[in-house]
């Protein structure tokens, strides 16, 4: 087993930490990053604390509808510094409508990512689930926007610090036209963000792991990993294809995607 598989925290240290995070996630504010009380995490202790969290959400009355992969570009990845993807769990509080104003005043720094998002119509269970997998399971995929928010201070983390925080997780926007996979090339999907009117960035959609169904189904086997299956009914989001851009009161965005239309969205 390697030393990312591996448990160190106490269950006590769990519970603290993801106390922390729901605190700094609920409140609107930066904390450091948890490796500089706890410098030798794993990545199982990220997932040990964003268990914890979604436990605690879940018990609040928060519904869970779905999972994101995190960090799932070659851009992505420079951009923050890590080399291995994530997953984040997605609830009907982190959800926004198309064209909505979206407030900042409870996000801490956020960011927005094109990414393409799948509903799925059969249940999955890794581990060893392929993009063949998940193709046949998918019913249809839309266009969406995530708006992460990394809670810690001036984006210092590591991959344990980000997977405790729930991959950044804060609210996300589906939209555009829904369409069946069958009838999409799913790799070359061209997509450009228009950030109040000018074009701020754009990518394909093979910059997510060479396929988006490839992320889905890498998050399928983490979430194996955790003991946990994909069930029917999840919206899942393939994480972002170009890197993420910062936004604040009076931003209005606009996501082009090719043959899936355009998810829009601003700030206040
Ligand atoms: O959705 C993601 O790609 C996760 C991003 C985590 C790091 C960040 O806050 O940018
Ligand atoms: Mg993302």
């Amino acid at each position: 087993m390697s030393r990312n598989n591996e448990l160190t925290l106490s269950r006590e240290d769990v519970v603290r930490l993801a106390e922390r995070v729901e605190g700094a996630q609920r409140g609107a504010y930066a904390i450091t990053k948890l490796t500089d009380e706890y410098p030798s995490m794993t990545i199982a202790d990220g997932y040990a604390v964003q268990s914890e969290l979604r436990r605690r959400y879940i018990a609040q009355g928060h519904r869970l509808v779905g999972w994101k992969a995190g960090l799932t570009s070659k851009a992505k990845m420079q951009q923050m510094g890590v080399d291995v993807p994530s997953i984040g769990f997605l609830t009907d509080r982190m959800a926004r409508p198309e064209n909505s104003a979206i407030s900042t005043a409870d996000l801490v720094h956020p960011r927005v990512e094109c990414e393409v998002a799948f509903v799925m119509k059969k249940d999955l269970r890794g581990p060893a689930c392929t993009r063949q997998d998940v193709l046949d399971a998918t019913d249809y995929v839309l266009p969406a926007v995530e708006i992460i928010d990394s809670r810690f201070s001036g984006f210092k983390f590591d991959l344990a610090s980000v997977i405790a925080d729930n991959g950044s997780s804060a609210r996300f926007v589906g939209g555009g036209r829904a369409r069946y996979v069958e009838d999409l090339d799913l790799r070359t999907l061209g997509v450009v963000m228009e950030k109040n009117g000018e074009i701020v960035t754009m990518g394909a959609s093979a910059a997510v792991l060479g396929h988006p169904a490839d992320a889905v189904a890498m998050l399928v086997n983490i979430l194996a990993d955790l003991d946990e299956g994909l069930p029917a009914g999840s919206f899942v989001m393939s994480g972002g294809i170009t890197e993420a851009i910062a936004v604040k009161p009076g931003d209005s965005i606009v996501a082009r995607f090719q043959e899936l239309g355009s998810v829009s969205m601003r700030f206040v």
